[in-house]
């Protein structure tokens, strides 16, 4: 019993060094030679499984997280809540209010689409089923697992349904289409796989009379389920001889081609060292493979155009009999975990990122648990290095204590991990918003790894109603300090009878505001501060000296009316936009100069029409120079648009949308931080070719301080890049180049020649000091009252 324990032992730490080795060898494992997270690594925490009903004590809780250096609170989003009306039938009020909170406590929101039952799993305090209309959809046999023992589970749907890509696409689309505007505060999107949303079988359910440690049932016993493993083996050896002759056995019809009878004695017999049991465990965990396959498609096609972001999936930490002598991994396999090599490398294919668990668990590999959480983490942590694929942790059992923190620090810096969220909320923020005994670790051992997020700015802006001619505006964010009377003088908006201010309140939610005319009389006889959320605020005073009136957005004529964004392929190099709205009057030619483009090439202007419905434009070089031969007018109906000249004076042409970048490729966008003044980006997609030194000028970002540039890369997943100024000055001192993954970046260079860090998404300021002229934004305005 012992050498045999021995043995397994010594195989898993043979393949863990063969692993090391191969990455070596290879030269493509981050395999670090000192103990560290990755440059990007963020401390998260998993939101209450029960739904919120007081929004100012989660508020304050949240505030908390915030303010201990938490990055984001991640959330089930249940499937079961959102589209229980019926098909396609999505109410997402609830998800809705709770962005908005995570938003005002500025936190990040990391949703988890969690096609799950929530309730019956270990820790589960809910119980939420899936969609009751869903049923209707096929038959149980097709959308219900099916143990060795015959007990039915519909936690969630059998990836053995041909329907799962559909109703999992639209769910997806729903989403994306409802929470576009949500961008800014979404860093990540997690998809569920399964059960507990980890791509798994519901191997081992209490309800089903599973308790610890015994190994679970396999789960592929329906009729559905028996004819994919027939089909697959006879698809594998071509014939019933063939499988025959590969299992040794001599069925004879293919019906006899069926999971294993007797789950126990699949292993004390040894069956699964058969070729049978190989070929079983195998095809089984195929099954889940595929599953994420299918569910990545969907997710990539319904998530990317709009988010832009990473997207993972969780692997559940199956930790007990992994050292069982008489059933080694038995736990595991049911699960449908039996080549971890072979599951991580479809996360690699499918382009996600690895979630796994129980990294604050010590081994115990005595009887009868047989416990490895420990090493399990190391095998499958190293597998995830050799391939580059993205790492985040969890803990699996609320922790307590610094023996559990101190171990999650070990594994999250030993093995580069790009994130780890914390279970739950409640282990380290009490209801009324109080830490508990466990932040302190928290922080300790893991929060301090987090990257520096920069600082929140919540901007308001408010347009004023004349009103006073010349308004001043005497403010304070929520609980700071007021300015100096008469505060400051409102600019005129570019709406005709409104001036206007933005302000930033930095991590404030609320500002307090009182308008004066600078000269000591002040609105509405002095009796009343007026309060503006974060947002864009119209106020219209009262009259004879009456409080005034606020008003959601911006004035009509203004910000809400019709709105036409051209891009502009260059082309003139500095070319100008001569327009008016149909039936309105011209710009003074040349008209408005046309900012640089996100996408490198362009050109780009976003032009508010109010109510009409087309803009007519005439394009220049802002010189004399009129497009195909200025003999044509180009009309844009309100949308985006891409306009691409002619070439030799000839009319050009026009297409829906924005530009791709130049292909139909992987795209990586990439803001810099100033930094350079004017930073050039030389790089390439891995594997591909160099740009010629210095590469291509990166281009103002919409964000203050930030250069940007969009580069399609084809279909290779990474970008290199080396920055520099354009005159031989390179970044770090010339020692290091960075690797972006496709999606939105923000680099942040390092002082001193010290190589810079990445964080995901677009920089962390509001995204209103947009300027579509080029000119100074509303922030310089700022900066000079
Ligand atoms: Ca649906």
């Amino acid at each position: 019993m012992n050498s045999g324990r021995r043995l397994v032992k010594k195989a898993v730490m043979l393949l863990l060094s063969f692993v090391m080795l191969l990455g070596t060898l290879l030269g493509v494992s981050p395999a670090k030679t000192e103990a560290a997270v990755a440059n990007d690594f963020q401390a998260s925490v998993m939101g209450p499984l029960t739904q919120v009903t007081d929004w100012d004590a989660f508020k304050n809780q949240l505030r908390t997280l915030k303010s201990n250096g938490v990055y984001a609170i991640t959330t089930d989003v249940w499937w079961g809540l959102v589209e229980s009306a019926g098909d396609n039938q999505f109410d997402w009020t609830y998800y809705k209010n709770y962005g908005n909170a995570v938003r005002e406590a500025g936190l990040k929101w990391v949703p988890i689409l969690s096609t799950h039952k929530c309730g019956g799993n270990v820790g589960d305090d809910c119980n939420i089923p899936l969609p009751s209309w869903l049923w209707s959809k096929g038959t149980a046999d097709e959308m219900q697992f099916k143990s060795e023992t015959g007990y039915v589970n519909n936690e969630a749907i059998s990836p053995f349904w041909s329907g799962i890509g559909t109703q999992y696409s639209e769910l997806y689309g729903s989403f994306a289409d409802n929470f576009a505007s949500y961008k800014d505060i979404i860093p990540k999107i997690y998809l569920s796989g399964g059960p507990s949303g980890e791509l798994r079988f519901p191997s081992y359910y209490p309800a089903a009379g599973w308790s610890y440690p015994s190994r679970g049932k396999f789960q592929v016993y329906t009729d559905t389920a028996k004819a994919a493993f027939r089909t697959a083996m006879l698809a594998k050896y071509g014939s019933l001889s063939g499988v025959n002759s590969a299992w040794g056995t001599a069925l004879t019809g293919a019906e006899q081609i069926l999971p294993p009878g007797d789950g126990d004695g699949f292993y004390t017999n040894g069956g699964y060292t058969s070729a049978y049991g190989k070929d079983f465990l195998r095809w089984y965990q195929g099954v889940l493979e595929n599953h994420l396959g299918v569910i990545a498609a969907a997710a990539h096609q319904k998530l990317d155009p709009v988010f832009g972001v990473r997207i993972g999936a969780k692997v559940s930490g199956v930790h007990w009999q992994m050292t069982s002598p008489t059933m080694p991994h038995s736990a595991e396999q049911a699960a449908g975990y039996y080549d971890y090599n072979a599951l991580i490398q479809k996360f690699k294919d499918a382009n996600l990122d690895l979630t796994f668990t129980c990294l604050e668990m010590y081994d115990n590999s005595a009887s009868p648990n047989y416990s490895a959480p420990s090493t399990l983490v190391d095998t499958v942590s190293s597998i995830a290095n050799s391939k580059g694929v993205r790492l985040n942790g969890e803990n699996a059992l609320p922790a307590s204590g610094t023996g559990a923190f101190s171990k999650i620090e070990e594994k999250i810096t030993h093995f580069g991990y790009n994130g780890f969220t914390l279970l739950r909320l409640a282990n380290v923020v009490n209801a009324d918003g109080s830490v508990t005994g466990e932040m302190a670790n928290f922080k300790n051992y893991v929060v301090k790894y987090a990257a520096p997020v920069d600082p929140v700015h919540n901007l308001v802006t408010v347009y004023y109603k004349k009103g006073f001619a010349t308004p001043y505006m005497h403010y304070r964010p929520a609980g700071g300090s007021w300015t100096t009377v008469p505060g400051v003088k409102m600019t005129d908006a570019e709406v005709q009878g409104y001036a206007k201010a933005t302000i930033d309140i930095g991590s404030a939610t609320q500002l307090e505001v009182a308008f004066n005319d600078g000269a000591g009389q002040w609105d509405s006889n002095a009796t009343k501060n007026y309060f503006f959320n974060v947002g864009t605020w119209t106020y219209t005073p009262g009259t004879n000296g009456a409080a005034g009136t606020i008003a959601s957005g911006a004035p009509s004529g203004g910000g809400t009316g019709n709105s036409v964004t051209v891009y502009y392929k260059k082309g003139f190099a500095t070319p100008y936009i001569h327009y008016r709205p149909a039936g309105g009057s011209w710009t003074t030619a040349p008209g408005v100069k046309m900012a640089d483009a996100e996408v490198q090439g362009y050109a780009k202007a976003t032009i508010d029409i109010g109510s009409a419905t087309q803009l007519e434009v005439a394009f220049n070089d802002g010189a004399g120079q009129w497009d195909s031969n200025a003999t044509k007018n180009y009309f844009f109906n309100v949308g985006t648009w891409t306009y691409t000249p002619g070439t030799n004076g000839a009319a050009g042409s026009i297409a829906s949308g924005a530009p791709s970048g130049g292909g139909t490729g992987n795209s990586v966008t990439v803001y810099y931080k100033k930094g350079f003044a004017t930073p050039y980006i030389h790089y390439r997609p891995a594997g591909g070719s160099w740009t010629t030194v210095p590469g291509v000028k990166m281009a103002d970002a919409e964000v203050q301080g930030y250069a940007k540039a969009t580069i399609d890369i084809g279909s290779a997943t990474q970008l290199e890049v080396a920055f520099n100024n354009g005159a031989g000055q390179w970044d770090s001192n010339a020692t290091k180049n960075y690797f972006f993954n496709v999606g939105t970046w923000t680099y942040t260079p390092g002082t001193n020649g010290a190589a810079g860090s990445i964080t995901q998404g677009a920089p962390q300021v509001a995204l209103t000091d947009i300027d579509p002229s080029g000119q100074a934004g509303v922030l310089t305005w700022l900066a000079a009252a």
